[in-house]
């Protein structure tokens, strides 16, 4: 063997459980040599003992690291965001060279991104921000990967991660250069934002039909496997069925029934929802999906208010559960599409703001496996912006403006149902509330602006006629053109 083929093609930096599985991913496909370090060296002895089939090239220190790499030299870091990622990239530039390329596969905020790339560049190295979707099971087996940094890297490393991502249905890797710098990041962002919204969709639909029907947790189960047949068909729903089937093996209870019903978040969600304020986009379904786990975990609150009033869902059933279970299908169904809309909606927006040329297509390919929001419908989003890559809202599109308009009659009886017997659906109302908001004529913003305009002199446009207006609310003259520097 030469000195050069003993030496690693690609690294990784990190080796709790995304990391070792990362690394075991790679090291499984042909062509590929895997270096690898971490911070305390019985990971990397854990590693390499339990994995020898692997291959591993194991490194005790950043340098012996960088040695055993293959020039331009690619590592991914897969640390705790934040801090742990920061220090780990100080010690890698010491030991890279120009032209190398660090990737950071964690969850990072893209902000910080952009700022990495940015001090990096001047180094010569590469940085490459990537999102990484799918777990630990994804980590192992192809997860569905976004990564951003430059053309230059993505030519090194994406046939890289072409070999470790999912494959979807047609063949294709679950991997596309999603832009430049922070891209990847804030559409993974993005990616876990939708994931927020999915699954506090799916919770309300659960706890409609069980308060509803007094369906068990197993018979519910039943409805998300045939769901799970149809339009809905996803990852999420698949799962949600087998965790309500799943008993308790101490009491015989359902799972589900002795999990504490307090929803815990990483971050991710909030961020979504943080940068969607920052650009003005409304992600009301999104930022519900994230307050309902703020809620949930407020125990306190919680319980000083179990006595307010209100209507007890014990005392309403639906005439026929059967029909009633067929609308909350529905319902989920279209409030699923107003969560995409949005998503992509940030999208565009972040890609606007950033000056990255994202194809949205092919972001909906690239989340159609591996990820957590795998679903069929993906494929219909795909379509959508290859039929309109100009697309103004993705629920414009055909198939998806025939999708709700086939839905709504059934959203709005389970809007107006989960009102009157008092079970909360924030998804759910929020997303039709944000449908009904889209699709207005005219929006009560204009009473907003009059208000706004008496109280702090904010100016308002008129209807019938061009420039910037201004009332003198309690003078003698009703309205004064203002100067176009006053805006
Ligand atoms: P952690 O986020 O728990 O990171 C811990 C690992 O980083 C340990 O192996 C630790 O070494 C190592 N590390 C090194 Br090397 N230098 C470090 C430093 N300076 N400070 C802190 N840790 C350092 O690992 P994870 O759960 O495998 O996640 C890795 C990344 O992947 C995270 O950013 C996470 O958000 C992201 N992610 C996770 C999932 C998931 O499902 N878990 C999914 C998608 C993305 P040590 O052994 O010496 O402590």
């Amino acid at each position: 063997m030469t000195e050069q083929s003993q030496k690693a093609n690609i690294g990784v930096v990190g080796l709790a459980v995304m990391g070792s599985n990362l690394a075991r991913n790679l090291a499984s496909r042909e062509g590929n040599t895997v270096a690898v370090f971490n911070r305390t060296w019985e990971r990397t002895e854990a590693l390499i003992t339990e994995h020898p089939e692997a291959g591993f090239i194991p490194a005790k220190s950043y340098e012996e690291f960088a040695a055993s790499l293959s020039t331009p030299r690619t590592a991914i870091i897969m640390v705790q965001a934040g801090r742990g990622t920061d220090a780990v990239i100080d010690e890698l530039t010491k030991v890279f060279e120009p032209g190398d390329i660090i990737v950071d596969g964690g969850n990072a905020n893209f902000h910080d991104t952009i700022r990495r790339e940015q001090a990096i560049r001047e180094t010569g190295i590469h940085f490459v921000g990537t999102g990484i979707s799918g777990g630990e099971e994804g980590a192992l087996n192809g997860p569905s990967i976004m990564p951003g940094g430059s053309d230059e890297a993505y030519e090194t490393l994406g046939p890289i991660l072409e070999s470790i991502a999912a494959r979807a249905d047609d063949g294709a890797p679950c991997v596309t250069h999603v832009g430049t710098d922070g891209a990847g990041h804030f559409v993974k962002m993005v990616h876990n934002g939708i994931e927020y919204a999915d699954m506090q969709l799916i919770a309300e639909a659960y706890d409609l039909i069980r308060r509803g029907t007094g369906k068990t947790p197993a018979e519910i189960a039943d409805v998300f496997d045939e769901w799970n047949k149809g339009d809905l068909e996803s990852y999420l729903i698949e799962i949600t069925a087998q965790v309500l089937r799943q008993t308790d093996a101490s009491t015989g209870q359902p799972l589900v029934d002795v999990i504490l019903d307090q929803a815990g978040a990483k971050g991710t969600g909030a961020w979504t929802v943080q940068n969607a304020l920052d650009l003005g986009v409304p992600v009301s379904g999104i930022a519900e999906a994230v307050f309902a786990r703020s809620l949930s975990s407020k125990p306190e609150q919680r319980q000083a208010a179990s006595d307010l009033p209100g209507p007890d869902s014990e005392d309403w059933k639906p005439s026929d559960p059967d029909a009633f279970i067929e609308d909350v299908r529905q319902a989920l169904y279209a409030s699923k599409i107003i969560a995409y809309s949005q998503g992509f909606d940030e999208i565009i927006a972040g890609a606007r703001q950033f000056g990255w040329d994202i194809k949205k297509g092919e972001i909906a390919k690239i989340w159609r496996a591996g990820c957590i929001i795998r679903a069929r419908f993906l494929s219909r989003i795909t379509e959508a912006y290859e039929q309109d890559p100009d697309l103004v809202a993705l629920v414009l599109a055909p198939y998806f403006r025939d999708a709700v308009a086939g839905a709504q009659g059934a959203w709005r009886r389970i809007v107006v149902s989960a009102a009157e017997a008092g079970i909360p659906s924030p998804a759910f109302s929020s997303s039709l509330a944000y449908y009904d908001g889209l699709r207005a004529k005219r929006l009560p913003a204009s009473l907003v602006q009059a208000q706004r305009d008496f109280f702090g002199a904010h100016t308002y446009k008129r209807v019938d006629k061009e420039g910037t207006f201004h009332t003198l609310w309690s003078g003698d003259r009703s309205e004064i053109e203002t100067e176009p520097s006053w805006h």
